[in-house]
């Protein structure tokens, strides 16, 4: 293209399922209705899971916990977009896409618990461990992604963060790095429209995140995030993308935050209430169940099966938690080196010496 011609870019926006459980048949993803099923039955699975912690914390039962309520689409619908090999890097409020992945749900709820030991993936959980620290996973992601390559690897790394952390430097460097290398990655922008008190218009002048993507050469597209099949379908195109060598994709998946950013916050004091009310209307769950209904794939009575198994099973995976021994006080020192640093060792020794009755058990 000669150097003085005038490039224009577009921003795609899908939408497949709206808000009155009517989808676009010409859009919709090729789904049976056991994976239609399936994919209820995790939404319902990560709400009540939700609902549940946030009780337990106020119990003092588990620490401070982020609930992911609302965004239940845009996780179930990214990871069963995902094949075998693939992995995701989470930020902290991916709870949902851990139980879409198959983690069992007591390993997540003894993270939140305060158990390190929680974070520790299991075998087959193609997942890094929970990121706190804003943004930092997406360099991560991308060096997990750029090395995949290198590997002649077919995974790809699916790394999802928010509106907030597209502020951060780790976000223009990763995506930058991955633009440039090609590394397999679909970066997932969970664009929930605050980051804690801040809301996005406050990060971005820009009118979408996605449009952040063209900067680095590659694909952004915009998503209703609030909309499972539409979170499908842009994940399983950008895969497919990515894995033919096309570089990366950034998905904005525009949702909203319905609760508070943790059992730490309250939302109320910075958040118009009828805000919260117009989202409530626009519910991931509740306009895929106006779906399966209409299109008879489940009676109300199946549904509320689903959501009845859904309920015992975060009651069972609680009580295995609290069944956990918890870890020993001298575990501060262990899994950060393979061989412990001579002053690290000196502390671990002085610790033994001053909490000998702690210790001993
Ligand atoms: C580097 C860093 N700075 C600040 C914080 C405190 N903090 C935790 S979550 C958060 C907001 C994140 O917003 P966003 O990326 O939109 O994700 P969301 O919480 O909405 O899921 C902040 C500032 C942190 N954890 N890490
Ligand atoms: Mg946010």
């Amino acid at each position: 293209m000669p150097e003085t011609t005038a490039v224009k870019f577009e921003v795609k926006y899908l939408q497949i399922l709206d808000e009155t459980g009517k989808a676009d048949e010409k859009l919709m993803p090729k789904l049976s209705k056991e994976q239609i099923l399936r994919m209820y039955e995790l939404m319902v699975e990560g709400r009540i899971f939700d609902d549940i912690l946030f009780k337990l914390q106020r119990e003092g039962r588990v620490l401070t916990f982020a609930p992911g309520k609302g965004q239940e689409a845009a996780q179930v619908g990214s990871v069963l977009a995902m094949e075998k090999d693939d992995w995701i890097a989470p930020a902290f409020r991916e709870n949902t896409a851990f139980i879409a992945l198959g983690m069992p749900m007591d390993v997540i709820i003894q993270y939140w618990g305060g158990d390190e030991r929680g974070n520790k993936m299991p075998d087959g959980i193609n997942s890094l461990p929970v990121a706190i620290p804003v943004g930092g996973h997406i360099t991560h992601a991308v060096g997990m992604a750029w090395a995949f390559k290198l590997q002649k690897k077919k995974s790809t790394m699916v790394c999802f963060f928010g509106d907030g952390a597209s502020s951060k430097g780790d976000f223009y460097e990763g995506l930058n790095m991955a633009g440039v290398f090609k590394a397999p990655l679909v970066a997932i922008c969970q664009n929930n429209q605050w980051a804690i008190s801040v809301p996005v218009k406050q990060q971005t002048a820009a009118e979408t995140l996605a449009q952040k993507a063209i900067a680095f050469g590659f694909e952004g597209i915009k998503v209703d995030g609030n909309d499972v099949f539409a979170m499908y379908k842009a994940t399983k195109d950008a895969l497919e993308k990515v894995k033919a060598g096309k570089g990366p994709v950034l998905i904005e998946a525009y949702t909203y935050r319905l609760s508070d950013h943790t059992t730490a916050d309250d939302a109320k004091k910075y958040r118009d209430p009828k805000e919260v009310e117009k989202w409530v209307l626009k519910d991931p769950i509740v306009r895929l169940k106006k779906y399966v209904i209409e299109k008879k794939l489940a009676s109300e009575a199946e549904l509320q099966k689903i959501e009845g198994s859904a309920r015992k099973k975060v009651d069972d995976a609680v009580k295995r938690a609290e069944q956990i021994q918890p870890a020993g006080p001298t575990d501060i020192f262990e899994y950060t080196y393979s061989k412990k640093p001579w002053h690290v060792q000196e502390e671990l020794e002085d610790f033994k010496r001053t909490y000998s009755e702690k210790v001993d058990r």
